[in-house]
């Protein structure tokens, strides 16, 4: 049984899309953060940050979103999202590390105070602050993805989702990535593949 504890439109989504993308069965029990439930007794017990997702699998209970998808793409979907070479390997951790830390909170502040809070809540200096935080983590993107078509192994892996799925939220909030040749043409890659399509269509 593998129940992942989480929202949709939260950063469950990056755990969702890895699942969908290996065929993995697996049941939702929603945590809604705007509703607190991430702050419960019963969700404290299984993730004491009380922040959302978590992946409960045969005993194991599992957090942080990178950690989840280095396991599920590890150990399902005959590497599809993964690489046995060791070279490989380290190159998806190092891009999904670099993703987690220099562009997920920036890119989730665009959306935040572009889009999701009331307009009350909305603040123009913290999002002023995240787009422009993200310029040079982009820049290094944009370089790297010079001449190839995905981050690693030139095809697609869990670091082009998981950093994509992070960018995801730029875009909704209107980020324009026009300027970077080599990063919105990856994007559009990874974010027009037919499963993630279909999730952003689901409201
Ligand atoms: N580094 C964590 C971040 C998790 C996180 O911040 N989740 C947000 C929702 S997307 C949350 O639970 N926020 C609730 C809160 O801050 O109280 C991960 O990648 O799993």
């Amino acid at each position: 049984m593998r129940i992942i504890h989480g929202a949709p439109f939260a950063r469950t989504n990056y755990i969702i899309w890895a699942m969908k993308e290996m065929g993995l069965a697996y049941e939702i029990n929603p945590v809604n953060p705007f509703t607190g439930d991430n702050k419960k007794p019963e969700y404290l017990a299984i993730n004491p940050n009380g922040l959302i997702p978590t992946l409960e699998e045969d005993g194991l209970i599992l957090w942080e979103s990178m950690a989840i998808n280095f396991y599920l793409a590890k150990n399902y979907g005959d590497n599809i999202l993964w690489s046995d070479d060791p070279k490989e390997e380290a190159l998806i951790m190092q891009w999904s590390l670099f993703g987690i830390l220099n562009l997920d909170k920036k890119a989730v502040d665009c959306m935040l105070h572009m889009v999701v809070l009331p307009k009350e809540m909305r603040d123009p200096a913290t999002l002023k602050a995240a787009q422009s935080d993200l310029i040079p983590h982009l820049k290094i993107l944009n370089d790297h993805l010079s001449g190839k078509k995905y981050l690693v192994a030139e095809r697609f892996t869990i670091a082009d989702l998981n950093v994509a799925a992070m960018l995801d939220y730029a875009v909704k909030s209107g980020y324009d990535f026009s300027s970077y040749d080599n990063l919105q043409p990856w994007l559009n890659r990874c974010l027009g593949r037919p499963i993630r399509v279909k999730m952003n269509e689901i409201k």
